[in-house]
């Protein structure tokens, strides 16, 4: 069974626009016909209390026939293969792969929430998100595009 999936892309340190760049590369083999669609990047300022870097953010949609568990298993292979060590809790990364939607279907297992418990607060997940389906009805059948609001718009630069 195929599935419309749309995974997170973040990193903050070693080249972050590179690292976004290699794991698209890399996330091609993951989905049907190495087709993928990939939103802007944005450079965004670090949520949370941790001293960072900026991030650079994007948002990558594509079908796979890769069930949920694993499409986590082969998202974390790239986050490790791109050297990232899991330390500090919403510390810096080399990059962050996270899945936001798996089609509509809501997933609450150990290893796994769908959708992405924190999307709906992130402009660097809403508005790339947008970029690549403006149209896009959440599980929760909430409008995507109702959720951005002028402020969120205004936290983001395009690189
Ligand atoms: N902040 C921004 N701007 N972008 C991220 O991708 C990001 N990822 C995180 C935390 C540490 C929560 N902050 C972030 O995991």
């Amino acid at each position: 069974m195929n599935t419309m999936v749309y995974v997170a892309l973040g990193a903050n340190l070693n080249e972050p626009v590179q690292q976004i760049q290699d794991a698209v590369l890399a996330l091609k083999s993951l989905a049907l016909d190495s087709i993928i669609t990939v939103s802007p990047l944005y450079r965004s300022v670090p949520m949370g209390d941790v001293e960072q870097p900026d991030y650079v953010n994007g948002v990558a949609g594509f079908n796979t026939d890769l069930s949920p568990i694993a499409l986590l298993d082969a998202l974390q292979d790239i986050e490790n293969t791109q050297g990232r060590v899991r330390e500090v809790r919403w510390g810096p990364r080399t990059l962050d792969l996270d899945i936001l939607l798996y089609g509509q279907q809501v997933i609450e297992e150990p290893r796994l929430t769908i959708p992405h418990y924190g999307m709906k607060q992130r402009s660097f997940v809403l508005i790339p998100l947008a970029d690549i389906n403006p149209h896009l009805i959440l599980p929760c059948n909430t409008e995507l595009k109702s959720l951005i609001t002028r402020e969120m718009r205004a936290e983001l630069i395009q690189i």
